[in-house]
């Protein structure tokens, strides 16, 4: 596996799951980590783990990535040595409530939207310049198997991996003469925080949400970023889409009984 020693590589989402296990994997390869995410004790903690296990250099940041204000000082403020970031993993995002698109909550759309769709932007927007002006570097985008098909009462969550799908292949083309990698990493169900978070601290109704097959974990979705990271520098990992063993599609799931 290549080592990324010296690399700078900030996750969005470090919190939990699968930013959580980029964090964990990419710190394995000795890269430098910028960790964000709202809870600052859970980065606080992550960071001090991986200083003292991987000896490497972790800068714990509190971001709520829906805030453009925020965002930007978020990069204006941060010490020089960690301005040249070299791989930006787009992967703060959630989901809110399951319902029939006429029965959903305005909050809830504008919560999704904000995060996941705007955040995702948002970050960019600050973050690339810089890759820009170096020629070089790589952005990973998490996006889902909901981005390639809807699902019942997936509506607005599924609207937005469409547009981060649309906006992985919009950047691949606007950033490609300047020696910028981009990569859509497109899951399917994940066993993580995201059910909880999807129903409010609905502890039962989440796990149901797995109930019957073996879903992936948080490390399975951060081998294929780690994949899709330490490829040779004349290779781009466009997409790579990962599934459980029981789903084939955002709407075909085969659960035991
Ligand atoms: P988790 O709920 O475990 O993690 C979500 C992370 O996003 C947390 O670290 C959370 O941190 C962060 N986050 C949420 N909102 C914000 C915000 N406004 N600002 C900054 N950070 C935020 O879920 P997953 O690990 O499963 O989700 C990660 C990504 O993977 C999401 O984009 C999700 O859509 C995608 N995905 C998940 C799948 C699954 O089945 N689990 C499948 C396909 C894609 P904090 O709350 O501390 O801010
Ligand atoms: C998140 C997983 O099952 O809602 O993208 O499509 S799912």
């Amino acid at each position: 596996m290549q080592n990324l020693e010296g690399k700078i590589v900030l996750i969005t989402g470090a919190s939990s799951g699968i930013g959580q296990s980029c964090a964990i994997k990419f710190a394995e390869l000795n890269a430098n980590l910028i960790i964000t995410a709202r809870r600052k004790d859970r980065i606080e903690n992550l960071a001090d783990v991986l200083f003292k296990r991987n000896k490497i250099k972790v800068l714990p940041v509190k971001l709520d990535v829906r805030n453009f204000e925020d965002v930007k000082k978020f990069y204006e403020t941060l010490p020089s040595e960690w301005k040249k970031i070299d791989i930006l993993v787009n992967n703060a995002g959630l989901a809110r409530g399951f319902d029939k698109f006429y029965d959903g909550k305005i909050e809830d759309w504008n919560e999704m939207i904000d995060t996941n769709i705007k955040g995702l932007l948002y970050v960019s927007k600050v973050v690339v310049p810089q890759m820009v002006e170096r020629e070089t570097g790589h952005i990973i985008n998490i996006g889902s198997t909901a981005g390639h098909e809807p699902y019942p009462m997936g509506n607005v969550y599924v609207a937005t991996k469409f547009a981060v799908k649309a906006l992985s292949q919009s950047f691949r083309l606007d950033v490609l003469e300047k020696g910028i990698k981009v990569t859509s990493i497109d899951p399917g169900m994940v066993q993580t925080e995201f059910s909880k978070v999807r129903f409010r601290g609905d502890e039962d109704r989440a796990s149901k949400v797995y109930d019957g097959l073996q879903p992936l974990t948080p490390d399975d979705v951060a081998d294929a970023v780690i994949f899709a990271a330490t490829r040779p520098k004349h290779v781009n990992i466009n997409q790579i889409i990962l599934t459980p063993l029981a789903q084939a599609s955002s709407n075909f799931v085969y659960r035991k009984k």
